[in-house]
Order: structure tokens, then C-alpha cells, then sequence
């Protein structure tokens, strides 16, 4: 692991709004997890533990996160409420619901009124990876040995696309 990274103090949060997100999540995780990027994950709802979102959120830039990954399912608030409390860059991802496939998590987290900004993914793991993803890539700005990773991973992908072979 290289020393811009080699740090503990997490510079990315992912959070969720409840441990049922988790089995999506987890491929954030796992992503953050993949390029050295230190991270935490941990349940925080908008609507069941509303002083806890504030407090998270308002306190994330002095801790050292620079950017929140909020994912929900439903309505899916989170993602607006930290971006309401925080001007660090807010990434939402909207869960996969039972009722409404998503759509309902989608419409939430993406149609945010000007002024308070959500860049919002995919629904469901290919948004959690993504979200993973496009912090890397805004971290990557600053720190040349992220963006080589970064630019092997692509090359990596492409290689794959390009060998691919059909039965
Ligand atoms: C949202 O409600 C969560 O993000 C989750 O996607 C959804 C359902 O939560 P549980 O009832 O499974 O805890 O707040």
C-alpha cells in the first residue's frame, strides 16, 4: 500500500440506511477496499435515527472524510439529508426496493431541489460499485499513485472486454 493511503483515518464513509443495504454495500466496500482507499461503513437512518444523520454528517469534514456514500431504499431521504448538513461531495445509491424495484429509492435520492447536491448512481450493486468508483476518482486528483490504480483497473477492464471470448 502506498503512503498516500497507507493512512487509517478513513477518507471515504459509506453509509446506509439500514444493515438490510448491507448485502448491496458490500461491493463499495469491497471496491474501497480493493484500490487501498481507508473507508468506514456504518448504519445511520434519516428517518429512525434523525440527530444521529445531523450529527455525522455535520462533523464528517473534521474527521477527515471527504466524501459520503449514502445509499436507501424507499423514501429515500439519506443521501439529501447528509447532503444537507455536510459540503463534502455526497454520492447516493438508491436500494434496490421489494415494493417498487428501486424506482421509489431512484426518484428520492436523485430529484434533489437546487442547492443541495446528490450525484446519484444506479440502483443497486452496480451503483454501489460505481459510487466506490467515482470517490476513488475524485480522491485520484490529488494523489498520483490512486490514479494509476485507477487507470489500471480501466485498462484491466478493457483487456477483458476485448478478450472475451463466447461459447
Ligand atoms: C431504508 O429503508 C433503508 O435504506 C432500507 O433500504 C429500507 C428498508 O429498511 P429495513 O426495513 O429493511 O430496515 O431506510
Amino acid at each position: 500500500m502506498s503512503s498516500e493511503t497507507t493512512a487509517t483515518t478513513p477518507l471515504v464513509a459509506v453509509i446506509m440506511g439500514s444493515k438490510s443495504d448491507w448485502e448491496t454495500m458490500r461491493h463499495a466496500d469491497d471496491t474501497l477496499t480493493e484500490f487501498g482507499v481507508p473507508h468506514e461503513c456504518r448504519v445511520i437512518s434519516a428517518h429512525r435515527t434523525p440527530h444521529l444523520s445531523a450529527e455525522f454528517a455535520s462533523g464528517a469534514r473534521e474527521r477527515g472524510i471527504e466524501i459520503i456514500i449514502a445509499a436507501a431504499g424507499g423514501a429515500a431521504h439519506l443521501a439529501g439529508v447528509l447532503a444537507a448538513h455536510t459540503t463534502l461531495p455526497v454520492l447516493g445509491v438508491p436500494m434496490k426496493s421489494e415494493a417498487l424495484n428501486g424506482i421509489d429509492s431512484l426518484l428520492a435520492t436523485v430529484q434533489m431541489p437546487a442547492g443541495i447536491p446528490v450525484g446519484t448512481m444506479a440502483i443497486g450493486k452496480p451503483g454501489a460499485i460505481n459510487a466506490a468508483l467515482f470517490a476513488i476518482a475524485i480522491l485520484a486528483n490529488s494523489r498520483p499513485q490512486l490514479r494509476t490504480r485507477l487507470e489500471e483497473f480501466r485498462e484491466r477492464q478493457e483487456r477483458q472486454v476485448r478478450s472475451a471470448t463466447l461459447p
